[in-house]
């Protein structure tokens, strides 16, 4: 983003945190942090359980501050960064190499737009593909279509990609909804319920990328991740409109 006047980046209007989420991520995260925008943030912080492949170590190269996470989980990993980030935005950036960085100065300016949650969704666009090689029955693809379509329907959230883990929050809104999934369900449940909360929820076109080294996590495993999101969607329609706040207490 530039400053019409003197040609200088200059930070948004509101500023915004990037979080990177990583867990032996080394050998994606060495090509994806040079290319990411970083002027567009007043601060950029991983949020990592605890690397052993030497991903700690390039975060240190390139003078990143990393926050350890006491659990796993990239559910675990949001409700700590709605903890701590001190910005009025914050955007979650995978750092496999699925999500496109080219990517964040839109989502800047979709939260510039005061949209409570920015997801990127991968079905809006005809050629678009998401990264399922590894999946050739695409049990994966169908089985999110099919999830979005029922928090559509059931929730009216509006969105196709219910599930994506590119998004961003004003943080503000991020906080009311909060989220007790500890695993890949909170995405899903961060849609569901900014949708209950009646939030305005912007879904842009994206493009997922081939991983950029490194593998999956066991916790996103096909089978996992279709037991976990199934009971994390009945779990959201048996608790009703805003039960968190009894849960939560
Ligand atoms: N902070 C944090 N990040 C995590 C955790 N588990 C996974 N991640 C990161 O979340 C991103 C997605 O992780 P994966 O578990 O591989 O899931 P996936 O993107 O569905 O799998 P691929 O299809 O292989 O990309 C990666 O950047 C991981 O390093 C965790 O416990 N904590
Ligand atoms: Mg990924």
């Amino acid at each position: 983003m530039k400053n019409e006047s003197d040609g200088k980046p200059r930070l948004p209007a509101a500023s915004t945190t990037l979080v990177l989420l990583s867990y032996n991520e080394r050998d994606a995260l060495v090509q994806l942090l040079p290319m990411l925008p970083r002027q567009l943030f007043e601060c950029v912080v991983a949020i990592d359980p605890g690397s052993t492949d030497g991903t700690l170590d390039v975060y240190a190269a390139h003078g990143i501050e990393v926050v350890r996470q006491p659990q796993r989980g990239r559910g675990n990993a949001f409700r700590l960064a709605a903890g701590i980030v001190e910005t009025q935005r914050v955007i979650f950036l995978s750092t496999d190499g699925n999500e496109d960085p080219r990517d964040l100065s839109r989502i800047v300016e979709f939260l510039d737009q005061g949209y409570d949650l920015v997801i990127g969704g991968r079905f809006l666009l005809r050629d678009a593909q998401s990264d399922d090689s590894d999946d050739p029955l695409r049990i994966r693809k169908w089985g999110n279509i099919a999830c979005s379509g029922l928090v559509r329907l059931l929730w009216r959230s509006g969105v196709w990609d219910a599930i994506n883990g590119y998004r961003a929050f004003q943080v503000d809104s991020l906080r009311r909804l909060r989220l007790d999934a500890p695993l890949h369900e909170v995405e899903l449940q961060s849609t569901i319920r900014a949708a209950k909360l009646g939030m305005r929820i912007k879904e842009f076109a994206t493009r997922e990328l081939p991983r950029l080294g490194g593998e999956r996590k066991e916790t996103a495993a096909t089978w996992t991740l279709v037991r976990r999101l199934s009971w994390f969607l009945l779990r959201e329609l048996v608790l009703g409109r805003r039960p968190w706040i009894e849960v939560a207490g």
